[in-house]
């Protein structure tokens, strides 16, 4: 079935230049990028972009994350991106590899660069919707429908 799928590239990913990695080993998945934009987020866009995880003790981290409050940037920008294909959702999951940067498997994009930091923190570089309804909500949420290829 043909999917798509939202994939931000996180503010680690660009703070520490892997930008043009990480959109190589999507490319290779033979996915189609169909948007892409930079987005400076909001307390709002992240939290409601994070909301079915609000009860975890990470939350409030989790947000000054995607916000870029970590990595000094200033704008909290992110790159998202939309990707389409067949199996689009499970496919960049496979290539982003699992949420815990230490269980993530050699070659995915978590298990090359993603890091735990010493205060507990996942930086796992990228952002992949995990199943159909996500990634439905997601792509609305981050994208105008006339920002996406027809
Ligand atoms: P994923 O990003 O693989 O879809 P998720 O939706 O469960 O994972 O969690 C969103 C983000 O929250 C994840 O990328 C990193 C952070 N996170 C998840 N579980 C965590 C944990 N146990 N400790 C610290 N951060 C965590
Ligand atoms: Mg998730």
């Amino acid at each position: 079935m043909t999917e798509q799928t939202l994939v931000l590239i996180k503010p680690d990913g660009l703070a520490r230049r892997l930008t043009g990695l990480t959109i190589d080993r999507l490319d290779a998945s033979g996915l189609q990028m169909v948007a892409a934009k930079m987005v400076g987020v909001s307390e709002k866009l992240a939290r409601e972009h994070y909301k079915s995880l609000s009860d975890k003790p990470f939350f409030e981290n989790l947000i000054k994350y995607i916000r870029g409050e970590f990595h000094g940037l200033k704008d909290h920008r992110v790159l998202a991106m939309v990707y389409r294909g067949e199996n689009a959702i499970k496919k960049v999951r496979e290539v982003c590899g699992a949420t815990n940067p230490e269980q993530a498997a050699a070659g995915t994009i978590r298990g090359s660069f993603g890091r735990i930091t010493t205060a507990g923190q996942f930086e796992n570089v990228i952002h992949a919707s995990s199943d159909p309804s996500d990634a439905a909500r997601e792509v609305a949420l981050w994208f105008k429908p006339e920002e996406i290829l027809p």
